[in-house]
């Protein structure tokens, strides 16, 4: 085997495109160093908004980053692209070959991830990133007003900000959870037409998988994976199954589990209001 290049991670324990990362390293049997950001929605160190990390790491003040020796590669998506074509301990290809299958994995790669420019809840990976609100409000309300300052004079995304500031002074998570529905709904119901009894999404293992993986497992920790147990959705219960067995799922998503504490805090008996609105809605479109 060739000796693979020096990878630095720069990531989050609880960031849905962080876990994408570690996921497809793991699967891939990657050796990489990692450094583990304290993030502004959760931390008052807001280590992603630091001059230093704006100016050389991330302009845009997001994790994950991925060093490839001394290259800067940036964007979760285009990260698992480039870490396929590096050979690792394990023999396995997260991307086919072939231009017409590539096309149809990116479309859903696209679809399930916080794509840059897609407007929030219009696909899974966005209407994902809605309903976290559910715990990201319970953690930004607990800053002090100077980390909320540093937010409001250093955050380079508008829209990010509107929202850190917004859970701040107000509380949206129920009021925007709606703006998810359709997505995870329609999403829901297309993967499972979708998937067959066995395997994967196209068959073996690849990027989307890791995607739907770390979708799914945000389901668990936001009270809503009852959902992936339903009647309706037989084929997305085994596929969760499988995707749950394999080795990175621990190593990528588990094993950098920290939220146990607030998500107990966001969710009291584990309830969250906009389940069984979620579930009467695929009750009606499976
Ligand atoms: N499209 C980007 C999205 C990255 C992103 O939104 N990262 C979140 C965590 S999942 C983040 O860094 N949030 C901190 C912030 O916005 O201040 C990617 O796929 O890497």
């Amino acid at each position: 085997m060739m000796t693979q290049p020096k990878l630095v991670l720069y990531h989050a324990n609880w960031s849905l495109c962080s876990q994408m990362v570690r996921v497809a390293l793991y699967e891939k049997g990657l050796e990489f160093d990692h450094i583990p950001m304290k993030l502004c929605d959760q931390y008052e160190e807001a280590e992603n908004l630091d001059k230093d990390y704006l100016k050389n790491i991330n302009p845009t003040g997001v994790v994950p980053v991925l060093k490839i020796n001394d290259e800067i590669v940036r964007d979760s998506a285009y990260i698992i692209e480039r870490l396929d074509d590096i050979e690792g301990k394990n023999q396995i290809n997260l991307w086919p070959k072939e231009a017409q299958a590539k096309e149809e994995l990116r479309q859903w790669v696209y679809d399930t991830t916080i794509t840059e420019g897609v407007p929030l809840g219009k696909t899974l990976g966005t209407a994902i990133a809605i309903f976290s609100l559910g715990l990201v409000e319970i953690l930004v309300k607990e800053l002090s007003l100077k980390a909320i300052w540093k937010i409001i004079r250093r955050h380079p995304r508008r829209e990010r900000k509107m929202v850190f500031i917004s859970t701040y002074f107000f509380s949206i998570k129920n009021k925007v959870g709606p703006m998810g529905y359709k997505a995870l709904v329609d999403s829901l119901v297309e993967l499972e037409n979708n998937l067959d009894d066995e395997g994967y999404l196209f068959g073996d293992f690849n990027h989307a998988d890791i995607n739907l993986m770390c979708c799914f497992y945000r389901m668990v920790d936001l009270r809503l994976d009852s959902i992936l147990e339903m009647s309706e959705l037989p084929k997305i219960n085994s596929y969760w199954e499988r995707l749950k067995n394999r080795p990175s799922f621990k190593k990528g998503i588990l094993d950098f589990n920290d939220h146990e504490e607030s998500l107990k805090k966001a969710f009291p008996d584990d309830f969250n209001p906009h389940l069984e609105i979620l579930k009467s809605k695929i009750k009606e479109k499976a």
